[in-house]
């Protein structure tokens, strides 16, 4: 059995790996090293085998901890972090702690042992894009969709913690040899994905009575794909992908927050007009889009989840099938909004 450390494998996209790394790889053993921050939560996994996966409760910056799991490791892949943008515009210090200190520690380990390493990390590296109608490709131009040649450029504390801790691992493999390799996905979608996320918070606020809250005009665009097919692209780069590379994950899936929140209520059976605009984001980004051709052409991936009304119909089914996964921290997620007009 190959061991698999996977960071932050309590959380969303994290144990939706772990997830399909036991449905799909016979021969894997997956160990979790996962804090259980608020964002952790151990019935993410508690449904898998104990002898395909192990919880190890502990942080990516304890040295200690990190040097015990990486040391039986065959690889770890990385996704332990803080995630929430409106988080760390209220507090960016433990963004500092886990996504940099964390990275380095992790990275640091993975030297010592020589065990391959993958660094999960966002789109939102790049800054953000102008809207479609703005460009003169309409989006389809050159250079008018992120690849892996985009400059740098992040806006808020979450992203900003997130470039930099690509900048190490990139700086890990030139100086160091570490083999590693990068991928930088966009908005994931999906079951177990904390409530203050945009969509987990609208789906959860029309079950518990409260109109959904869009931030400012709500044209921003994201760029959706469901967790599962983030997952398989994962595990592609893992064992195909060349070392030192970085990967850009998306599927194609541009949406405005103002035609998601009314698709919602469509689907949740609300006229669409039933939601407040509230106070924006401060810097707020206006745009992602992932030119995920390089994953496509060179690793033969294929995102499986495509419709993304199909998927936001599962997506709001598993929230009103698992109430109580969410109902109980549903009053304080929504207490600190209100802190900020939001
Ligand atoms: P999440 O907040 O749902 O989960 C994060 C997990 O990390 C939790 O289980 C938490 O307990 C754990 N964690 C936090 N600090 C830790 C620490 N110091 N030590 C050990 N564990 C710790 O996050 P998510 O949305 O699942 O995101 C996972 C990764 O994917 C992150 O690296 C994020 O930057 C990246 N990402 C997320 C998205 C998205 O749309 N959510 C898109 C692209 C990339
Ligand atoms: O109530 C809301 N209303 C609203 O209009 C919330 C919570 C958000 N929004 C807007 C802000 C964004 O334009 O919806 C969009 C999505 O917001 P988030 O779910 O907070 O995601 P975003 O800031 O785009 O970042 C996400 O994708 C990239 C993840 O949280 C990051 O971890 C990932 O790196």
């Amino acid at each position: 059995m190959r061991n698999i450390v996977v960071t932050g494998g309590a959380g969303f996209i994290g144990s939706n790996f772990v997830h399909y790394l036991v449905e799909n790889v016979p021969d894997v053993f997956v160990t979790v090293l996962d804090k259980l921050t608020y964002a952790g939560n151990k019935a993410n996994i508690s449904s898998l085998p104990e002898d395909r996966v192990k919880l190890v409760v502990g942080d990516i910056s304890d040295a200690k901890v990190v040097d015990e799991v990486v040391r039986n490791a065959d690889t770890v892949v990385h996704y332990a972090a803080e995630s929430h943008n409106d988080n760390s515009l209220n507090d960016p210090s433990p963004f500092i702690f886990t996504n940099l200190i964390g990275t380095y520690t992790l990275i640091e380990a993975c030297r010592k042992y020589d065990v391959r390493f993958h660094h999960i990390s966002t789109d939102e590296v790049y800054g953000d894009l102008p809207l479609r109608e703005d460009l003169p490709g309409h989006g389809e131009g050159p250079g008018e969709k992120f690849t892996d040649k985009t400059p740098y450029n992040p806006s808020s504390p979450y992203s900003s913690t997130k470039a930099g801790s690509d900048l190490l691992v990139r700086a890990w493999v030139r100086s160091f040899g570490l083999r590693a390799t990068i991928s930088n996905c966009s908005n994931n979608y999906g079951p177990f994905q904390h409530i203050e996320k945009f969509i987990p918070r609208q789906i959860t606020n029309v079950l518990s009575g409260i109109r959904p809250k869009l931030y400012g005009a709500g044209l921003n665009v994201r760029d959706w794909i469901h967790t599962n097919d983030h997952s398989s692209a994962v595990w592609a780069i893992v064992e195909k992908g060349k070392i030192g590379e970085t990967y850009l994950i998306g599927a194609d899936g541009e949406e405005n927050n103002k035609d998601v929140v009314e698709l919602i209520l469509e689907l949740m059976g609300k006229g669409r007009d039933e939601y407040d605009h509230v106070n924006d984001r401060p810097g707020h980004d206006l745009r992602y889009a992932i030119d995920s051709t390089k994953l496509r052409t060179e690793l033969g991936w294929t995102p499986q989840f495509t419709n993304f009304k199909d998927g936001l119909a599962d997506t709001i089914k598993w929230y009103q099938e698992n109430e109580s996964w969410w109902k109980a921290e549903k009053a304080a997620v929504e207490a600190k909004y209100a802190e900020n007009g939001q």
